[in-house]
């Protein structure tokens, strides 16, 4: 999970401008999963939607592309193991949330529903791996 979000971070600069996120609110990606997160700007869902689309994770309705999402997550070390329980889970999420119009606020109630399955789960990734992984891989 530390890989998949590294990667899925690396489009964040790209989609800072678009999404109108302001740098001090998620500076980098795997804030995402600190336990202080707030997931109260809509910024962050519209950040999250540009990420997923540059990958070509999303349908033309802007809910997750299961093939294309199975392979991203399968394109990272641990992914083949981790794959179809993410798709799972983010489908779960996608369903509680469907009646939102919205596509930024929707896919941040997703992001959000999706965290707090991951630690259900156990699978969420843990700040300290995530932090060291990002410091070692910038320099
Ligand atoms: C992939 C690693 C971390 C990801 C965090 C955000 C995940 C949000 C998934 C939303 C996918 C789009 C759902 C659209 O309904």
């Amino acid at each position: 999970m530390k890989d998949v979000t590294l990667g899925f971070g690396e489009a964040l600069k790209l989609c800072r401008e678009e999404s109108q996120l302001t740098e001090e609110k998620m500076e980098e990606f795997f804030h995402f999963w600190r336990d202080d997160f707030k997931f109260d700007d809509r910024a962050v869902g519209c950040a999250i939607k540009c990420m997923s689309s540059h990958f070509d994770l999303l349908t033309d309705s802007h809910r997750m592309h299961h093939r294309n999402m199975d392979n991203f997550i399968k394109s990272f070390p641990n992914g083949e193991v981790l794959s179809q329980q993410m798709v799972t889970l983010i489908h779960e999420c996608e369903q509680q949330h469907d009646s939102e119009e919205d596509h930024c606020w929707r896919i941040l109630r997703v992001a959000e529903c999706f965290k707090s399955s991951c630690k259900k789960h156990g699978i969420a990734p843990t700040m300290e791996l995530l932090m060291a992984e990002f410091v070692m891989e910038s320099e």
